[in-house]
């Protein structure tokens, strides 16, 4: 069973002591979860697939739990989406309903509403392991966010390998305060602790303030963030000395930088357990409980993957630690393809099963990992959301006052990249990072938009973006 901890003969046996997951001041404990998801599923039974718009509430735990019960794939869309983003994910998707709450614009869909008191003790059948869970859109160098279709299969076997190597146990309380949308926060998050069937906190907002509070007056034992909330962290001082209860610090979706990792230690006692993984392999690479870890690297293969690294000539790349070479993964947590796109599946998934990461590495004689950076400059990676450069660009070109325009993620202590828009035009520069906040999920806006005369290209007329990082 997906979420073992939900089995009813397990909630009636009496695992149903104290609130199961706390979110958006809402408790509910493991009968009401349930009870009120399994109302959800009789409501969505039969529908071939919703939208949930993916707010940090326990509608929305209700919406994804009731459509795992039922085996309905669910499109998580982001709590800030922007209006053509979301047209495309419907579009895309071909959602049939918003489950849940509404966006200001429903797009014509219809609603089945969550109802957070109704309970309903029918027993559904487990749906088969390779039946699409979800389909999360990510964004990749051009075009519009591809739909990753994420197996139940694919989830079980992730959560199962995390709980060995954190030694993640029903005795744990999970906090984190990230989006609900993405692996990290709804797969691991959420999901992870419904499997494992330990206590769910979400703080809202990643704050420092939220997480020590978490730790001090909630229990808080296995804390998630991305190296955005762990250098706030850092920063703030009282709040990393607060998590010293801990049992364990958890960083990923992007690099932890060294200092980082140091300033938690030297702050917390903590010495932070990083993973590596994307949307198509979900968790893949982690520092082990048990082992060794080491600032700058982000840990061994999980049981049952696998991993190489290969020249650009399709060469294999020894693992001594030094050389480098693009990271492949054989994972039984592959996904099964983006939705209506075998042509750019294909580019990403060989004949051999081996998914293509896109990101540059070494791996030392022991199998540790270290990551060097992503082969394509133009995958963003800010506060740890994954953020398409060209997808920024059409979205400025189909402004009035745009004629030419070029992003680039730009180094940034906070965010480890920040997203910056060159444009050749007239355009009022607050302006455009409001059209793409409207267009585009509000994560997705530069931070600053540079008029200039004309953009660096090549005899080819291919923008330098190296040459325009410099320019800063
Ligand atoms: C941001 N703001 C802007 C702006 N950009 N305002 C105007 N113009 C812009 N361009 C606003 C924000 O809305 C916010 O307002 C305020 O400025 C501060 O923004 P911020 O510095 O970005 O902070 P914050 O909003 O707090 O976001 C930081 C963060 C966030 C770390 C909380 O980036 C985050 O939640 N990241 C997590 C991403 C994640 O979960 N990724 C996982 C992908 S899965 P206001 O009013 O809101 O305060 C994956 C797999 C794996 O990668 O390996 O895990
Ligand atoms: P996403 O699909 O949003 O999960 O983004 C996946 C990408 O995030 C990976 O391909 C990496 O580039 C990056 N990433 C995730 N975790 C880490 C990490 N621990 N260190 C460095 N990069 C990471």
């Amino acid at each position: 069973m997906l979420l073992a901890s939900l089995n009813p003969a397990a909630v009636a046996a009496g695992a149903d002591l104290g609130d199961a997951v706390r979110i958006d001041g809402v408790s509910l404990s493991r009968s009401d979860l349930v009870g009120a998801a399994t109302s959800v599923a009789e409501r969505v039974a039969g529908a071939s697939r919703v939208a949930i718009l993916a707010r940090p509430t326990a509608t929305t735990v209700l919406a994804v739990t009731g459509c795992l019960i039922a085996g309905v794939p669910f499109v998580p869309v982001p709590a800030d989406v922007g209006a053509a983003e979301r047209r495309h994910m419907l579009t895309d998707s071909r959602a049939q309903a918003w489950l849940g709450e509404l966006p200001d614009d429903t797009d014509g869909l219809a609603h089945i509403p969550v109802r957070m008191h109704a309970r309903s003790w029918h027993r559904y059948a487990e749906p088969a392991p390779d039946a699409p869970a979800m389909i999360i859109y990510t964004s990749g160098t051009t075009g519009l966010p591809k739909g990753v279709v994420v197996s139940r299969r694919a989830v079980a076997a992730d959560l199962d390998m995390l709980a060995q190597a954190w030694q993640w146990t029903p005795e744990d309380t999970l906090v984190h305060g990230l989006p609900m949308y993405h692996v990290h926060g709804l797969v691991l998050g959420l999901l992870g602790s419904l499997r494992i069937g330990n206590r769910f906190v979400h703080t809202g907002k990643p704050t420092p303030q939220a997480y020590a509070h978490a730790v001090t007056d909630l229990g808080g034992t296995l804390l998630f963030g991305v190296p955005t909330v762990w250098s706030r962290i850092v920063e703030d001082g009282d709040a990393a000395r607060a998590l010293a209860p801990a049992r364990l610090l958890v960083s990923g979706s992007a690099a932890l930088p060294v200092p980082v990792f140091d300033g938690l230690s030297a702050l917390s006692g903590h010495q932070a357990i990083e993973r590596y993984g994307s949307t198509e392999t979900l968790i893949t690479l982690s520092t082990l409980v048990t082992g060794e870890r080491r600032p700058g690297w982000v840990g061994v293969a999980l049981p049952g993957v696998q991993t190489r690294l290969v020249s650009d000539d399709g060469a294999p790349v020894p693992h001594d630690g030094e050389s480098i070479g693009q990271l492949h993964v054989q994972s039984p947590t592959l996904f099964d393809g983006y939705l209506n796109r075998p042509d750019a599946t294909a580019e990403v998934l060989g004949d051999d099963g081996w998914y293509h990461t896109g990101d540059v590495a070494a791996i030392d004689s022991d199998g540790m990992h270290r990551i060097v950076g992503r082969a394509s400059v133009d995958l963003i990676k800010s506060g740890g959301f994954r953020i398409g450069a060209g997808e920024i660009e059409t979205v400025l070109l189909g402004h009035d006052g745009v004629r030419e325009a070029a992003v680039i993620g730009a180094p940034d202590e906070d965010l480890g990249q920040r997203i910056v828009a060159f444009v050749v035009g007239d355009a009022n520069p607050d302006e455009l990072i409001e059209y793409v906040g409207q267009q585009l999920s509000a994560h997705k806006r530069p931070r600053e938009v540079r008029l200039v005369e004309s953009l660096p290209r090549n005899a080819m007329g291919k923008v330098l973006k190296k040459e325009l990082a410099q320019w800063l």
